[in-house]
Parts: structure tokens; C-alpha cells; sequence
């Protein structure tokens, strides 16, 4: 038979998973191996990844699935954007800043002095987030460490790194570094050169599904997994690798993958690189086999996530389930916000910056856990609707369904109330969507599954997918839409 079992190694900005993937023609299967907490840790100079803890979470991850059965190779995706720095021993310079960390304000006005947003678009395509990578090393650049700093390493490529000892830059994930030239599709030399980076920092790129080293003999020692198990490259960007599980059947296909962020967008052939897609803020993000990513990150579950923080930190966190129903019963529209204004970006008291950005826009704060819910996600289903049907206009496409794909697909409220907004059918599911297309990428590799639309299938013939047709007043939603507009 011609199945395999391999492992997928998921890190998310609040939690990592290990995940064997049984794959073959007819066949998609996760178990979960292990999870664990990704908790990050303010240190005096900033906020950090605690990389040696996701590292050693990793390492039991894989011992786990290598007692499950024989895995035959192993993929690494994680967020995108942040990175560790190697000096010229390989040796890691300091622990991994996060996205979130502070340092970035006015790191951007600082690259944007030397090339402009225009001149930066029209090359690496990319939405304007404070935190994308080329700003995050104008900051470091100020730093002791920079001096010695030889190679950067995305993090995917850097656990990559430390499991093989190979170096590389996966491809998917460089493109989200603002340092990518979009259209033709590699590193861009002119935009290294114009910012004064050293080119020789930014290693080789890889393709999903190229090999990436085998594993170095410690680490086959620590998990049990067989000498000589290759690492391969998957779509190392998880939102890159979501989209490639998507289960659509028909081209032309609208998504939102959504978990601590929102990434909404469609698919495409060829980037947009148009002033009014510059001004409306859509990146060109890379997919599997050079397709494009158009989206826009929309804040997501992170202010549920961040809200939920706050009342656990007081003892007052009643619990997801309880915090639904409350959110059920809620007064309708009773307050909407923007979930894409900067000051939500922030870890901290979610709540009150809440109260605040809502009394700037003339509204009134809701009065109970409940009533913050109910506008978190009815805010986040109006992102949805303004940001698909703007990719839509911009990219001169039609909507006619949306996929919901990742853990927000659990959330019956946001998926019931994205397909109201939008006035379109909504499939939810998978909510492991980034697994499968890590697994898929893999199962592909060794020539198990076929293209990208095979992959699709397959996820769509496998998994349970449900269902959501709009319902309810349409004109209510339209009202709210324009309410947040004005204010
Ligand atoms: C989602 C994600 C998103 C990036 C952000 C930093 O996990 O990768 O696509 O913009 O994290």
C-alpha cells in the first residue's frame, strides 16, 4: 500500500503541536502526538521567543511520534516574520525577538526614509505591519549584536537548522520578510543592497517540498527516529501552509484562516502591485507551486485571546464555552469596533484599550464578558466582509463561497456571522488546516498525492467540513458597516 505516516510540526504564536499525518491517495488521518504552550517572555531588553523551549517541546514532540509508528519525514512551519541571527560559528545571537515586541515603533519610518512605501510595494508587495522583518532589522541593526550576526534564519528555518545542521530559507515564509522581490520571486538583491544589508546573510531559498537535511545524530538519539530521517521543507509559512489545505473544489474560492490572526484573501496566479492595492494596505504573500497569497491580516481571535488573559489574570475568566453562550444572548451590534487599529497590537489589558478605542468612535462599552465577545466577534465578521470584498475588487474577482479554515472554524458564532456579513456561504473546517498542508506538502514530496487541487480534494473528501448559509437581516449588517466607517 502506498500510505505513509509523517510528522508536522505546527507552531502558532500561542501554542505548538506535533502531528503524525497518515497520507496517501485516499487517505488523510492527524493524531495529535503533542502540545504544548508557546509562552513568551519580557526580558528587560524586550519581548522574546523562549525558542529553547519550543525547541526541547518540539524534540519530546517528535520522540512521541516516533513512538507511534514509522515516520518518514518531518516538516516545520511557525509564524512568519521573526527570526534568530547566527554569528560565523552558527551560534545563536540571543533569543528570537517577538513580532509584538515595541522595538519596532519608528523602526519603519526609518526604511521608508531610505525607500519609500511606494518604491517598497511596487518590489516586495507586501501589507504595511509594523512588525514585517525588514523594520524589525532596522531595530536590531542599533544593537551590540549586530556586529557579529552572519546569517538570519526565519524560524521554522532555524529549528530546521538545529535539526539537520542545513541552512536555508524556505520560500513561502521569505515572503514575508519585505525582502522578497514578489514578482520574480527570489531574494531582492537591489532592495538588500539599497537598505545596506549584507546579502550574504540571507541563505539559499528552498521550495516547499525540497529536502532539507536528515537529522543530525544527537537528535535521532533524543526522538528514536531512524538515522538518515529527512527534514523536508513544507510551506514553512503556516498561513501559506493552511492555504494549501483549503478544501476547495472550484477555482476562484475566497478564504479566511483564522486563528490568533485573521488572514483573509483570495488565491492568486500573479501579485497586484497597484497603488490602490498599496493604499487598501493587501500583501502578496507566496503560496505552494509560486501562487499568491493576496490578503490582509485582520487582528483575530488574539483580542478574544488577549480579552480572556486580563479576566483570568482577576479570577474572572468563566470559560470559552460559558463566554459563547453569554455572546449568544447579547444585544446585536450593541458596539463595533475596528479590530485593525495599532492600538490592539500590544499584549496587555485588552478590555480597557476596547473601552477606549469605542468611547474615540462615540460608542458605549460593553458591560459584561459576554457583551465584550459578542463585539469582538461580530467586529472580526465585518474585517472579513470589508477585506473580501475589497481583494475582490482589487484582484477584479467574483465571491461566491468562503472557506474558514483553522481553530476560529470552531467558533459557530464568527462562522454563522461571516456568512450573514457577507451575505455568502461559509465551509468551516479543518480547523488543523496548517497540519494538512504541512503533511500534504510532504505526502507530495515522496510523489503520494498529486497537485495542488489533488491536495484540496483530498482534504475535502477527508475531513469534516460544515456548513453556514447566511440568515438574518442583511440591511442590520450593512448599517453596522456603516457606522464603523463614519465613526
Ligand atoms: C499567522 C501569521 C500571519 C503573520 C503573523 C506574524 O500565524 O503567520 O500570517 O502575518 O503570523
Amino acid at each position: 500500500r502506498s500510505d505513509a505516516a509523517f510528522a508536522a510540526v505546527d507552531l502558532g504564536a500561542t501554542s505548538g503541536r506535533v502531528i503524525t499525518g497518515l497520507a496517501g491517495p485516499d487517505r488523510l488521518e492527524l493524531s495529535e502526538a503533542h502540545r504544548f504552550a508557546n509562552m513568551p517572555v519580557r526580558l528587560p531588553d524586550g519581548l522574546r521567543w523562549d525558542v529553547l523551549a519550543l525547541y526541547r517541546e518540539m524534540l519530546e514532540g517528535l520522540r512521541a511520534a516516533a513512538r507511534s509508528g514509522p515516520i518518514t519525514s518531518v516538516g516545520i512551519d511557525t509564524w512568519a516574520v521573526d527570526y534568530g541571527l547566527l554569528d560565523a560559528d552558527g551560534a545563536l545571537l540571543g533569543l528570537p525577538f517577538h513580532y509584538r515586541d515595541s522595538r519596532n515603533a519608528g523602526a519603519a519610518e526609518q526604511v521608508l526614509a531610505v525607500c519609500g512605501a511606494q518604491e517598497l510595494y511596487a518590489v516586495n508587495g507586501l501589507q504595511h505591519l509594523p512588525f514585517n522583518t525588514v523594520f524589525q532589522l532596522a531595530a536590531h541593526r542599533a544593537g551590540a549584536q549586530w556586529g557579529a550576526a552572519r546569517t538570519l534564519l526565519l524560524m521554522p528555518d532555524l529549528l530546521t537548522h538545529w535539526l539537520t545542521g542545513v541552512v536555508g530559507t524556505e520560500i513561502t515564509n521569505a515572503s514575508t520578510t519585505g525582502l522578497f522581490d514578489a514578482s520574480a520571486g527570489c531574494w531582492s538583491d537591489a532592495l538588500i543592497g539599497r537598505l545596506g544589508l549584507e546579502r550574504s546573510m540571507f541563505p539559499p531559498l528552498r521550495e516547499p517540498g525540497d529536502p532539507a537535511g536528515t537529522l543530525l545524530p544527537h537528535v535521532v538519539e533524543f526522538t528514536g527516529l531512524p538515522a538518515g530521517t529527512p527534514v523536508t521543507a513544507v510551506a514553512s509559512h503556516d498561513t501559506a501552509s493552511a492555504v494549501a489545505a483549503v478544501p476547495a473544489t472550484e477555482p476562484g474560492f475566497a478564504y479566511v484562516s483564522c486563528g490568533t490572526w485573521s488572514l483573509a484573501g483570495l488565491e492568486l496566479q500573479a501579485p497586484v502591485l497597484t497603488q490602490e492595492s498599496r493604499a487598501a494596505n493587501f500583501t502578496n504573500e507566496r503560496g505552494v507551486d509560486g501562487t499568491i497569497r493576496y490578503l490582509r491580516n485582520i487582528m483575530g481571535m488574539w483580542l478574544l485571546e488577549e480579552c480572556r488573559r486580563t479576566w483570568d489574570r482577576r479570577g474572572e475568566d468563566p470559560g470559552l464555552p460559558a463566554l459563547l453562550a453569554e455572546a449568544a444572548r447579547a444585544r446585536p451590534f450593541a458596539a463595533v469596533i475596528d479590530p485593525d487599529d495599532e492600538v490592539f497590537l500590544a499584549p496587555g489589558d485588552m478590555p480597557s484599550r476596547i473601552d477606549t478605542h469605542l468611547v474615540g468612535i462615540g460608542q458605549v462599552p460593553p458591560g459584561s464578558p459576554g457583551g465584550y465577545v459578542r463585539c469582538v466577534l461580530e467586529s472580526l465578521a465585518l474585517a472579513h466582509r470589508r477585506t473580501l470584498r475589497e481583494a475582490a475588487g482589487l484582484a477584479g474577482r467574483e465571491l461566491t463561497r468562503i472557506h474558514l479554515v483553522g481553530g476560529g472554524s470552531r467558533n459557530e458564532l464568527l462562522c454563522q456571522w461571516t456568512a450573514d456579513a457577507t451575505g455568502l456561504p461559509v465551509t468551516a473546517g479543518p480547523a488543523e488546516a496548517t497540519a494538512l498542508g504541512n503533511i500534504l506538502v510532504q505526502a507530495r514530496a515522496r510523489g503520494l498525492v498529486g497537485d495542488l487541487a489533488d491536495m484540496r480534494q483530498l482534504v475535502a473528501r477527508t475531513q469534516e467540513l460544515r456548513h453556514y448559509t447566511p440568515q438574518g437581516d442583511q440591511r442590520a449588517w450593512d448599517r453596522a458597516a456603516a457606522r464603523l466607517e463614519q465613526a
